[in-house]
């Protein structure tokens, strides 16, 4: 069996099917929705995940939001914040139905906002360990 199990891995080796090892496993992903009522809150508001876990982000409804993990922008009454040496990024502008995901590399506490819902208080953490 065992000569066969080699020539197993070295025929998926050479149709390039790349075999993980557990340390390489991929992360989980959490959802956090975007909710309207009573007011624009993103649900859960606090998201603790691990390194190289992804968040998903969804909207629902007909109002338009954003994913906006920017910090110092001269219009947002919310400044985001990221850990040292992490880029900013933004999902745009997501209407009825858009997805926006992003998978997590960096250790840290990182604060986001909707950039059209910041001042109502739609804002929210990822804390990753
Ligand atoms: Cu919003």
């Amino acid at each position: 069996m065992k000569i066969h199990r080699r020539a197993c891995i070295e025929m998926f080796a050479s149709l390039g099917v790349i075999v993980a090892s557990p340390a390489l496993a991929e992360g989980k992903t959490v959802e956090v929705v975007m909710k309207n009522n009573p007011k624009s809150v993103f649900v859960p508001a606090i998201v603790n995940i691990s390194v190289g876990d992804t968040v998903k982000w969804t909207n629902p409804g007909v109002i338009t939001h954003s994913v906006t993990f920017v910090p110092a922008q001269p219009t947002a009454a919310f400044d985001a914040a990221l850990p040292v040496g992490v880029a900013p990024f933004d999902s745009g502008n997501m209407e009825e139905d858009a997805t926006f995901s992003h998978t997590f590399t960096v250790k840290g506490t990182y604060k986001y906002f909707c950039k059209f819902h910041d001042a109502m208080g739609m804002v929210g953490t990822v804390v990753v360990s």
